[in-house]
Formats: structure tokens, sequence, C-alpha cells
């Protein structure tokens, strides 16, 4: 049986827009691209490619969170109140799960743990995961190419003051994201290789857009596996960053936090994130109401657009995407 979506591959041979991207955040900015693009029968020339870092493992699981954000957010399935799981999903499996003693403090949904179990089975067939999510993209009938950022497994580790080290989503979920973190490491990244499909992706990309995600736990994994920093920089294209914190303040999660407690500032700003990127990427995006840090950023030597970038609503997300194709395309 064939369902028509086989004959439409995201492939093109137009230059790609390239959008990383973690988990909630970045998937708004995603979407906005996707829809955009679609609304011009583009959609082909889109490739985000996906934090792996907060993946994790459970009983036998292999569970991709922010790659599912994204292919959930993308076919127009994501439970939109939380911004990940999927719509009107039920939690039997999970309680269930609780009633025989295992741990469920991280929800997944009945209908979530399809794609788990698919994953999982893919990968103990010998996929790569690439082709995996490939594969559960086009069953979602998603017309633009999802990528993780690496084939191989990398974990995000978080050093906080209070409970030492832990696995990124019991810092994030277990723990709600509470503790002071002191220092990141990734896991297996130094294994990490880039995938025969994110080097075609960037070969000569047409822009190469930061999502509006967490720069620490969401952007420097993807930048941590070997050779991904210089593939994107050795690209002509502009490198382009959203501004994940607007008034001070993270868009979503805990931003704005690590920031300070990194050290990295003493005030979480647009202006601390344009730094974090300085001298790495060129083009910069800002909010309105941050207007006043723009020449502070242009001397860092970005152009900087100013505009609205607090999505709401799907027609601010197709809208800022718009804005910034046009502005530095
Ligand atoms: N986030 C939560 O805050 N609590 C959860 O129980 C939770 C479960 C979950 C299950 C599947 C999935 O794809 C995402 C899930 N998330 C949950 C979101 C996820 O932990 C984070 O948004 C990302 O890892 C950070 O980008």
């Amino acid at each position: 049986m064939t369902t028509g979506i086989e004959n439409s591959p995201p492939r093109e041979n137009s230059r790609k827009i390239i959008a990383l991207a973690g988990g909630v955040g970045g998937a708004k900015l995603a979407l906005g691209l996707y829809k955009h693009l679609q609304s011009q029968k583009r959609s082909g020339e889109l490739v985000i490619i996906g934090n792996t870092g907060d993946d994790l493992e459970y009983l036998g699981l292999q569970i991709s969170p922010d790659l599912d954000t994204l292919m959930y957010t993308l076919a127009g399935r994501v439970n939109t109140a939380n911004g990940w799981g999927l719509q009107d999903d039920t939690g039997n499996t999970l309680t269930m799960l609780g009633e025989y003693g295992q741990e469920n403090w991280f929800w997944l949904g009945d209908q979530d743990f399809a794609t788990h179990i698919v994953r999982t089975h893919l990968l103990s067939q010998g996929q790569r995961l690439t082709e995996v999510t490939e594969e559960l993209r086009r069953r979602l009938a998603i017309d633009c190419q999802l990528l993780p950022m690496c084939d191989e497994p990398v974990r995000t580790l978080v050093e906080t003051a209070e409970a030492g080290q832990l696995a990124f989503q019991e810092y994030f979920v277990k723990r709600r994201a509470n503790d002071t973190v002191i220092g990141l490491a990734f896991e297996g990244a130094a294994e990490a290789t880039i995938s025969p499909e994110i080097r075609q992706a960037l070969t000569d990309p047409a822009m190469i857009i930061f999502c509006p995600s967490n720069p620490y736990l969401s952007i420097r994994p993807i930048l941590a596996v070997p050779g991904m920093p210089e593939l994107l920089r050795s690209s002509a294209a502009n490198l382009v960053v959203v501004s994940p914190i607007v008034g001070g303040q993270a868009l979503k999660g805990p931003a704005a936090a690590i920031m300070s407690s990194l050290g990295q500032v003493e005030t979480p700003s647009a202006l601390g994130i344009a730094q974090v990127y300085a001298g790495f990427a060129q083009r910069f995006v800002l909010d309105t109401v941050d207007a006043d840090q723009k020449a502070a950023i242009e001397a860092l030597h970005f152009r900087v657009l100013v505009t609205n970038t607090v999505m709401k609503t799907d027609e601010d997300k197709v809208r800022l995407a718009q804005e910034i194709l046009q502005e530095f395309s």
C-alpha cells in the first residue's frame, strides 16, 4: 500500500535553511519556519538539527525528548499546553508501571510510548538514529528534514551545587531544574561524529539559525559534536542567533539562572546571550523590549534585527520566521 508520503521526500537541490533547536522554545520557531516555507512550497529546504543530549533510556526504551517535541510540533500533534508530548494522550501505561513499582516521574503518554517502542526496535535492528528519525517523520507526514545532532549516544550531565552530578532529565524533570548548575558535561560527545546527512545539509546552506533554545542545555550539546562548530563556521551562510532571553527572563526554562550560576554574567540579558555567541555568529534577533541593548550587541560585531520575538500564536511564529529570512537572506 502506498500513502503518497513516500513520493514527497523533503530533499531538494536548493540551498538549505538550517535551524538548530532544543525542545519547546526551539520548536516554536522551527514551526514558524516550517509553516512559512510550506506556504511557499519550500519546506523541503528546511533542515532542523535537534539536540539529543537530553535523551534517556527508560525500561530499555530509547527516548529522544527534543526530537519528539520537534516532530510532534511539526506534525501538528503536540500537546500545546505542555509544549511536549502528544495532544490528548493518556497515562494508563505509566500508571500501571507505577503499580509494578517502576519509577514514573518522567511522564510518558500511552501513544508516545509507541514512538519509543518503534525507535528502540529500529535501533536494535541496526538503523542509525538519523534513519529512525527519518522514518518517524515520514510516517507523520512532516515535509522537511529532521536530523539528530549525531547518531552516537551523547548524554548531558549537569553538575549541581546541591546534588552533585545529575543525568539531564533528573535535573530538569525529577528535580524541576531547581538546583544551581555549576558545570555541564556531554558524555560520549568525544566519540560522536558528524553524520553524512548533517554534512550534506551543511554544504553551502543559505542560512543557519540558532532557535531561541537554551544555549547551555540545548545548543552546547550540538556544538560538542567534534567538528560541528568548525563545520557551521566554515559555511558562508549567515549564522543567526534568536535570543531566548527577553527582558532579562528566559522565555522558558532555566537559561537565565544558568547564565548567572555558570558565572557568565551577573544579570541575565540578551546582551549576555550575544556574548555567548560573539565571534561565532554574526546576526542577532533582539526583542523590542530589549532594544536599548542593540548598540552594545552591534559592538560585538552582530547585525541586529529588533522585532517581537515572543511567539504565542502560530501567526507570531510564522511572522518571526518570515522576518528573519527576509532580513538575513
Ligand atoms: N518535561 C517535563 O517537565 N516533565 C515530564 O514529565 C516530561 C516528559 C516528557 C516525555 C516525553 C518528551 O518527549 C518530553 C518530555 N518532557 C517532560 C519535556 C522534556 O523533558 C524537556 O522539555 C526537554 O528535554 C528539554 O528540552
